[in-house]
């Protein structure tokens, strides 16, 4: 018998930018959940499996919750509810900066515990810290008030320990040591995914959508991964080419380099630019894309 071990949901939830993608990878130790300095980054709900001696927390990473605009929006928020409904435990992540709520996804959380995490401590003077949670007070139910960076990796064994207060009892629902419940061609989209997001300006990060379309292992030789990235315009697709191709090039090494590092292995990739008009006002092709 398991006797006392406890398993359950964490979700994680926030604005954009916040730093909900950056927590779960530190907390797993690996990083599994792309990050980039603009808002809007993740578009999934992310499973990251932490295991303990007497426990199996299942964190979800969640897109950044705003007025969604287009149908991509609507289904980054659409994930977030869906979290909002597996949790056990709640994480509403806030950056120290402005005082941040949401309403409409607060009143789904009815009495699950649920949490205020402070993100960014380490940008912040100490001393503005209690007066922040207080006008929070103000504002919502919390059951706890976790400060913590998680950028330096400041106060994450409070809040895992908190957490572990709240967790129900049960049976890890995951193997040992699995992680995630994705497949390596998602993180290898998501990687390619994030090195477009930290190159390019403007509107082309959120204009863009990556397929992996061919992973094989091959007998004696590196694992060929082929890779479309679709842009909505072909001024957009001009961008990320580059002149001579060499902005496309620059993408496919650090991809390529940070994929060999995830998957532990060497790969041969190919990165192929595509245009789909208007694809995020698009309910198929988000659907398509996997989003
Ligand atoms: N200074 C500081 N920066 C942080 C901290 N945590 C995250 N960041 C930075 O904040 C930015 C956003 O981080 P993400 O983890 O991508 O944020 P997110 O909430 O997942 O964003 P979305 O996926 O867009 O909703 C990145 O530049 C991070 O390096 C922190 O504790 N301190
Ligand atoms: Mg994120």
């Amino acid at each position: 018998m398991m006797n006392g071990f406890k398993c359950g949901y964490v979700s994680i939830i926030g604005k954009p930018n916040v730093g909900k993608s950056t927590l779960l990878n530190k907390l797993l130790k690996k990083k599994i959940a792309i990050v980039s300095h603009k808002p809007q980054t993740t578009r999934h709900k992310i499973l990251g499996i932490l295991d303990g001696e007497s426990y199996q927390i299942l964190f979800l990473d969640t897109p950044g919750i705003v007025n969604p605009k287009y149908k991509l929006q609507e289904s980054m928020l659409n994930k977030v509810h869906a979290a909002i409904s597996d949790a056990d435990i709640i994480l509403f992540m806030v950056d120290p900066f402005n005082i941040q709520t949401e309403k409409s996804i607060i009143s789904k959380v009815e009495n699950r515990p649920f949490f205020l995490v402070i993100n960014k401590i380490d940008l912040i003077e100490k001393e503005k810290l209690l007066p922040l949670i207080d006008s929070y007070k103000d504002i919502f139910r919390f059951d706890e008030a976790i400060p913590i960076s998680a950028l330096k990796e400041d106060g994450l064994d409070l809040l895992t320990e908190s957490i572990l207060n709240y967790l129900p009892e049960g049976k890890p629902f995951y193997p040992e040591n699995q992680l995630s419940e994705r497949d390596e061609r998602f993180f290898v989209g998501e990687i390619v995914r994030e090195k477009i997001f930290k190159r390019y300006g403007e509107e082309i990060p959120y204009s863009t959508a990556v397929v992996v379309d061919e992973f094989t292992e091959r007998k004696d030789k590196k694992d060929y991964i082929s890779v479309k990235i679709f842009v909505e315009r072909d001024s957009q697709k001009k961008i990320i080419i580059g002149k001579d191709g060499d902005s496309l090039k620059e993408v496919g090494k650090i991809s390529r380099e940070e994929i060999e590092d995830f998957l532990g292995r060497k790969v041969y990739l190919d990165l192929w630019v595509k245009v789909r008009k208007n694809w995020r006002k698009k309910p198929q092709e988000i659907e398509r894309f996997g989003y």
